[in-house]
């Protein structure tokens, strides 16, 4: 897999449809998306015309730079794009130019690489410095966020009020999950997402399970007891969530219904988890929503130090075996799913509670994910 980024700009037509179906088209034809800026309204450089929208995007792309870049041809054909013989630039409905192949430096008639006019255009800068402001252009050596600091392009850049890739998601009144082990971070990403896109948030209502402790202290006496508190709470928790929407927004949880088959799977005897399944299908069949799933992931090591700074004392005796457990029964869980959209995020060297650029990182992901979900977006390593 190599890393590449394309730019994309239109002028003419319903310029954030198009860039929205060449996004599309890209992930179908050339790769994954990895990671996506937000869209710029920019005045054209270069020739007279209406203002451009810009974006650019990072792609995992298994074809080589001149076949990455025939496929981009291909599809601003098949996006109508008319080239005139006319010399000089002109207005179009899709223009996608290839700006970097991982560090490759090319020279040929039919392609240049790096991009040759990167550095002189805040319409490619501000975008990939969004998405990857550490990138080093490999022939002058310097970071995007270097090249943007000294660049002499003056002109004046607005993210598109149109922008933001409006997350579909929300607007079909979708609920965005968190899922993941103990400890993985899910309520505080949760919560910063809500109120990031200013829809409602559900948070999982684990200190009303009167069970919970005692699970905690003898798992084989309360654990059946624990897992049908929990499924009879989420159900109804979900219920009011989803019922209460107004006008069929979207909105953010930090747990799903499956939580519970998953949990109870580990911690029930086969027979028990049998009837527990009976059961939850049967609600679930009179009652399931719209929804998109992110796994988070880490280290158990690392859950174990999250579990200890958060400090909840009954959590204190969670074993690594338990946590391994757990994250077997997500793995496997995912694997057989194919209901939903879902997309997993390692968040192993991702700090968002501490580093606002891991929590933009997080962001962009998750944006790509809200509006390209089809196909999952993959980690970056
Ligand atoms: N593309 C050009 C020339 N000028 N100006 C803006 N703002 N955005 C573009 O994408 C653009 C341009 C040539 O491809
Ligand atoms: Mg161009
Ligand atoms: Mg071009």
């Amino acid at each position: 897999m190599s890393k590449a980024y394309i730019s994309l700009g239109a002028n003419k037509g319903k310029c954030l449809e198009n860039i929205r179906e060449a996004v599309t088209r890209i992930q179908n034809k050339i790769g994954d998306l990895i990671a996506l800026s937000s869209i710029y309204q920019t005045p054209s450089l270069g020739f007279e015309g209406p203002d451009f929208l810009n974006a650019c995007i990072g792609i995992d792309t298994n074809f080589n730079p001149s076949d990455v870049l025939e496929k981009l041809l291909e599809i601003e054909l098949a996006m109508g794009r008319e080239r005139s013989i006319q010399i000089g630039y002109q207005s179009r409905s899709i223009d996608l130019d290839l700006l970097f192949y991982e560090e490759q430096i090319i020279n040929t008639s039919a392609l240049i690489l790096p991009h040759p006019r990167i550095a002189q255009r805040n319409f490619v800068l501000y975008p990939l410095n969004e998405i990857n402001p550490e990138l080093i252009h490999p022939v002058l050596q310097k970071t995007i966020i270097d090249l943007l600091s000294v660049t002499q392009d003056k002109s004046k850049l607005k993210k598109s009020p149109l922008s933001d890739w409006s997350p579909a998601c929300f607007e079909g009144g979708e609920i965005l999950i968190f899922e993941g082990n103990i400890g993985v971070g899910k309520t505080s990403l949760a919560q910063k997402i809500a109120k990031q896109y200013q829809v409602p948030f559900l948070q999982e209502n684990f200190k009303e399970n009167p069970f919970l402790k005692k699970f905690y202290d003898d798992p084989s006496t309360y654990a059946l007891a624990l897992e049908n508190h929990f499924m009879e709470d989420r159900f109804q928790q979900f219920q009011t969530f989803v019922n209460d929407r107004v006008s069929s927004s979207g909105g953010v949880a930090d747990h799903s219904l499956f939580r519970s088959l998953i949990f109870a799977q580990i911690n029930l005897s086969s027979s028990d988890f049998d009837a527990f399944k009976k059961h939850y299908l049967e609600c679930f069949k009179t009652f399931s929503f719209p929804q998109k799933v992110i796994f988070l992931k880490h280290t158990i090591n690392q859950l174990k130090k999250n579990i200890i700074c958060r400090g909840r004392p009954y959590e204190q005796k969670i074993s690594g075996e338990y946590l391994n457990k757990i994250e077997r029964g997500y793995q496997s869980f995912f694997n057989g799913e194919s209901n939903f959209d879902f997309c997993d995020i390692d968040l192993s060297d991702l700090n968002f509670v501490e580093g606002e650029a891991a929590y933009q990182i997080i962001l962009l992901r998750i944006k790509a994910f809200l509006v390209y979900g089809k196909n999952p977006i993959k980690p970056r390593h």
